[in-house]
């Protein structure tokens, strides 16, 4: 038997430096004891892969054995960043690590730095994934994620002459230490074709889709290991290839180009992210990339069933559970109808039943044009037999919504989830609803729209389906890991259990009003800044000083994230300066960071912007030690882990009813920093959590957005306001764009715009107002480090445990598993 226990394991595997000392031998051929970080990093990941191993195969093993409902966790993105620290954490293995290293001088974190980010994500859709994988192993629960193994993560940027520019990210160059491929559980994918009737076995009218292009889908299984509980659970991600390398004929007759199109056209598939977060973008290769990742996910898990209950299906909506991450997995719906219908041979009730018995959908915005719908031209010629399924669903659907709604002829074209018109559409999130057990939102004034705006139809028709279930991050990366100087005062004063249960820091609470305390967390605070300042300073040339305030807003570029907003607020403490009007104002260091969708013109200007901005005010003798201002480049995962520690000012400034939840807030609300923002997404939440009174309010609520925009008039704001005029003065007359005239003329007009649906101007005046609070309570550092301790002490509720605890009993209903 390949039966390896905990004894026998620690005989097969040696102390952790002479395991270094194998693989940088054995497996990566290196002879001499002077070596790069690089080849540092390969040998230690590989060791301590080889740690997770075993833990690995036990938990596999409970999930097949078990006969409770396991979770299968659907998502286009998993935004994973850097494994190897996450790994040592998670195993303890610091102390060996460390240890190990030591016997080559070199130091852990300069080895964990050669890891490249696993980008496998736009950025806060992706990000909730891999926290959720982190948070589902350290509960032990049976989920396994499944996602698409791009060759190309989310693209790497730089800037040039204030300007985003697009690189490849190749994140795989080198190999992935953390992937096992799994030949041997590939799947078949069919794209194409064409629908036939014909008679089965039994005589029955049966269909089948043929005449397909097939490709196969390979799985890499990545380990997701779970916080010091000998639990490893798995990322699945899977790889287009082609069914035949080369297509012989064409070989044999010379013609080599053509015999690699069909290898070309599979791999395709999974070569590079779309980099889009908050957009689709309707091309057929993202379709094709939808299908694979549901295809090739429900084929295995009905495999496994199969293998285990025959074809009896009758249990299966009972035990197992589709979590879809967004509609991008949405053909799994039709796609499950399709494998029982075809392949199984269920009839049309039972495979309904079982389907709409385990999908569970997650909305992740409001957002129209991030609503996708495919087209039917599309979908018929690409997927035929799905088109067929999605019909018959429709067919059904709407004599249910006739029955209900009797009186009412305009409802069924509104939840019809085929869009007529010139060029008929599939609505991918209907089309979710409808399949689906579950609906739920992502912070509670975010559920609350859907069911009040975008979903009310559908609300009136199954209020039971919906359900809120508030964004989490996990402490375990967020602040632990990122933090370690946090981390130390937090054990030290409260013990260790805040790791693995984050409602324990509230404990934190009295320490706020001890001053020795406050001292410490001072000190802390200032590291992490000291730490930062000297990452910007690598990175932008530019000195931060540690006695400013550290005012950062990290996120992806878009208009109703409102950078604009913060800039038009820089520009005004600028031109305050120049006016000699500093009496009070302190010192403030302004980040910026996020990328721009390649093909989202506003929000690539709104870059330039920005770094206009910044390059005519850190040259300005006269804002010395008063203002700076970045825009920190490539932002992503890792340099999070640098930019959260250090950040005071967390800038959460979305045009209310916009931003769904928001995650970053969490972040910075964990590591101490006071969050200045609106009424928007889960920052509701974090206000109520934190108190009113350590949150700077400011801007309209979605009510009084909705009430503004009757009346909007940002021409007669400006013109009221002699602060907002002159900050429109500076930027409309080209002090930050001399040699370049007319650049920002999109982006002034746009603010000017009476239909601005972002209503920037409409919330100036109360964000400048709650920036000077911010200043004024800065500079009293005793109430602010009060305000800092209460707000990490009030963050538990914003772990992904609590999140993921939540799915599992109020969605999944599924229990840890225990050991067999
Ligand atoms: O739920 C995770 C994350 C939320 O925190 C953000 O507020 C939301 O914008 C994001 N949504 C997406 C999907 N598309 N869009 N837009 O990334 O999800």
């Amino acid at each position: 038997t390949l039966e390896v226990t905990n004894e026998k394991m620690s005989s097969i595997l040696s102390p952790l430096s002479e395991e270094l000392r194998r693989h940088l031998y054995y497996t990566l051929g290196h002879h001499s004891d002077e070596s790069n970080p690089h080849y540092y990093y390969r040998a230690l990941a590989n060791a301590v892969r080889d740690r997770v191993t075993e833990h690995w195969r036990t938990t596999r093993e409970r999930f097949s054995n078990t006969d409770e409902r396991c979770v299968h966790y659907f998502s286009l993105e998993f935004l994973l960043g850097r494994s190897l620290n996450n790994a040592v954490q998670n195993l303890e293995l610091d102390d060996a690590t460390r240890e190990a290293l030591h016997q080559y001088g070199v130091a852990l974190e300069e080895v964990a730095e050669q890891e490249p980010d696993a980008g496998l994500g736009n950025g806060g859709l992706g990000r909730l994934a891999a926290c959720f994988l982190d948070s589902c192993a350290n509960l032990r629960l049976p989920v396994t994620g499944y996602g698409i193994r791009y060759e190309f993560g989310m693209f790497h940027q730089t800037i040039e002459n204030g300007r985003q520019v697009e690189g490849p990210d190749h994140w795989l160059r080198d190999g992935n230490p953390w992937e096992i491929e799994r030949h041997e559980d590939a799947k078949t994918i069919r794209l194409y074709g064409h629908t036939e009737r014909y008679l089965d076995d039994t005589g029955n009218m049966s269909i089948r889709w043929v005449g397909t292009n097939d490709l196969l889908a390979i799985p890499y299984d990545m380990p997701i290991p779970g916080f010091k509980n000998e639990t490893v659970n798995t990322l699945r991600l899977w790889k287009a290839e082609a069914t035949d390398v080369f297509d012989l004929e064409e070989f044999n007759s010379g013609n080599y180009p053509d015999a690699v199109v069909q290898k070309n056209n599979a791999e395709q598939i999974s070569m590079v992210l779309y980099p889009n977060d908050a957009s689709e973008n309707g091309k057929e290769l993202r379709l094709k990339q939808q299908y694979f990742l549901s295809s090739a996910s429900l084929q295995d898990v009905l495999e496994r069933w199969v293998a285990k209950h025959g074809n009896d299906f009758t249990d299966f909506g009972r035990k197992n559970c589709f979590q879809l991450n967004d509609t991008h997995p949405a053909c799994s719906v039709p796609e499950l109808m399709r494998l029982l219908l075809d392949v199984y041979h269920l009839d049309w009730d039972s495979a309904w039943k079982i389907t709409t018995q385990c999908m569970a959908y997650t909305n992740h915005t409001l957002l129209p044009e991030a609503l996708e719908r495919w087209s039917v031209a599309l979908f018929s010629r690409l997927l035929p037999r799905l088109l067929e399924i999605i019909y018959e669903i429709n067919i059904r659907f709407l004599a249910e919504v006739k029955e209900k709604f009797p009186d009412d002829v305009a409802v069924l074209r509104r939840m019809s989830l085929v869009e007529e018109g010139d060029q008929p559409h599939i609505r991918m999130a209907y089309l979710s609803i409808v399949g689906s057990f579950s609906v739920n939102g992502v912070a509670h004034l975010h559920t609350e729209l859907l069911k009040s705006g975008l979903f009310s139809d559908f609300y009136k028709l199954w209020p039971e389906k919906f359900n809120n279930k508030t964004n989490g991050v996990t402490q375990r990366r967020w602040l632990s890991h990122c933090n370690p100087g946090l981390r130390d005062l937090l054990n030290d004063t409260i013990g260790t259990g805040w790791e693995s249960d984050l409602s324990q820091i509230e404990k934190l609470v009295p320490f706020a009003e001890d001053a020795e305390f406050r001292k410490k967390w001072r000190s802390v605070k200032l590291e992490n800044k000291e730490r930062l300042a000297k990452y910007v300073k690598t990175h932008t040339g530019v000195e931060f000083n540690t006695d400013a305030i550290f005012d950062v807003q990290v996120k992806r570029i878009h208009e109703y994230k409102r950078q604009l907003l913060n800039v038009l607020h820089v520009v005004h403490l600028y031109d305050r300066i120049l006016r000699g009007d500093t009496k009070d104002m302190v010192p403030r260091c302004v980040l910026i960071g996020g990328k721009a969708a390649p093909g989202y013109h506003v929000a690539k200007l709104i870059v330039k912007m920005i770094n206009n901005v910044a390059s005519v005010i850190n040259a300005d003798p006269k804002t010395e030690n008063l203002l700076r201002m970045v825009f920190f480049p490539n932002y992503r995962v890792s340099s999070m882990e640098i930019i959260c520690p250090g950040t005071e000012l967390s800038e959460q400034i979305s045009t209310a009813g916009k931003e769904a939840s928001g995650t970053g807030n969490m972040k910075f609300m964990m590591n101490g920093a006071l969050t200045i923002g609106t009424l928007d997404g889960a920052n509701i939440e974090i206000r109520e959590k934190a108190g009113a009174e350590n949150f700077f309010l400011f801007g309209l609520d979605e009510n009084g957005v909705q009430e503004e925009k009757k009346n909007y008039d940002p021409n007669s704001i400006i013109a009221a306001d002699e602060d907002i005029r002159r900050v429109m003065e500076m930027v409309e007359g080209g002090v930050f764009n001399h040699h370049e005239p007319g650049i920002f003329d999109l982006l002034t007009k746009g603010l000017r715009n009476p239909y601005d649906p972002w209503l920037t101007i409409a919330d100036l005046r109360s964000y400048i107002d709650a920036q000077a609070e911010a200043g004024k309570v800065y500079a009293d550092q005793e109430k602010w480090t009060r305000m800092s301790i209460l707000n990490s002490a009030h963050s538990g509720w914003f772990s992904s445990d609590r999140t993921i605890a939540q799915y599992a009993d109020e969605i999944w209903d599924v229990k840890p598993l225990e050991d067999a």
